[in-house]
């Protein structure tokens, strides 16, 4: 277990014309504007994407997001927490190469048979992905703009994707096994600021994604409720 490795609390949310503005307005300071491009890869009957394990490629670097424990407490809260909670994703970013290795190779593989030693990978050396069957299902660049709420521990990032979609995500970060509560009022409050209604969950980039360009992925998805 990587107890190091934060867990990142999201909110999305649909930006208008007016976000920036918003945002300013509640004290949000802006702290860059940079592009991301993202390769996702998976094996060709989705084990990964199934088990709700997201891998990919940022910027050169490897990066495997993974659900949490603390995605299944936020199953556990009532009444208002549990409202807050249905609009919130908790996952797990993992950076370290021999850990994705470890965790992609246990998920693909049911037994532990001819698993390959941890050590020795390197970020330009990409055998392993052919090895494991993995292939690239999405790519796109995103135009990310980041705004800080210091005093409150909030991130937000405005988003807006290569293929036409624009969404908002309000973050906090807390450790595993830290303040759940604390970390969901945090992003509560920030979202009524901003005023932002609904009481669905907005879709993600991979979601718009994945309905465009992988229509089976996509069903496949939906049907096991990972979507
Ligand atoms: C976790 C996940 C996916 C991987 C991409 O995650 P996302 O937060 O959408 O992308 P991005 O670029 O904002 O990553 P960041 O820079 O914040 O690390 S694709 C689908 N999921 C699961 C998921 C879900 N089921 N529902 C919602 C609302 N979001 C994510």
């Amino acid at each position: 277990e990587s107890t190091s490795t934060p867990v990142e609390v999201e909110r999305k949310f649909l930006c208008n014309a007016d976000t920036v503005q918003r945002l300013e307005e509640i004290g949000a300071v802006c702290v860059g504007q940079r592009q991301i491009h993202d390769q996702y890869f998976d094996t060709p009957d989705f084990h990964l994407t199934l088990r709700d394990m997201w891998l990919r490629k940022r910027k050169g670097c490897w990066e495997l997001k993974c659900p949490t424990a603390t995605a299944s407490e936020t199953e556990a809260l009532g009444g208002k927490q549990s409202e807050a909670a249905a609009l919130c994703t908790c996952y797990r970013e993992i950076t370290s190469l021999p850990e994705i290795h470890l965790r992609v190779t246990e998920a693909i593989k049911d037994t532990c048979e001819d698993r390959e030693s941890e050590a020795g990978f390197s970020q330009e050396d990409e055998s392993w992905l052919s090895k494991l069957n993995l292939v690239c299902f999405a790519e796109f660049t995103t135009v990310r703009r980041s705004f800080t709420l210091k005093e409150e521990g909030v991130q937000i990032d405005l988003d807006q994707a290569d293929f036409g979609y624009h969404v908002g995500e309000l973050e906090v970060l807390i450790p595993e096994g830290g303040d759940l509560q604390a970390a969901l009022e945090k992003i509560r409050k920030t979202a009524e600021k901003l005023g932002l209604t609904g009481d669905q969950q907005v879709k993600g980039k991979m979601d718009v994604f994945l309905k465009r360009n992988r229509p089976e992925h996509y069903a496949k998805l939906l049907s096991e409720h990972i979507l």
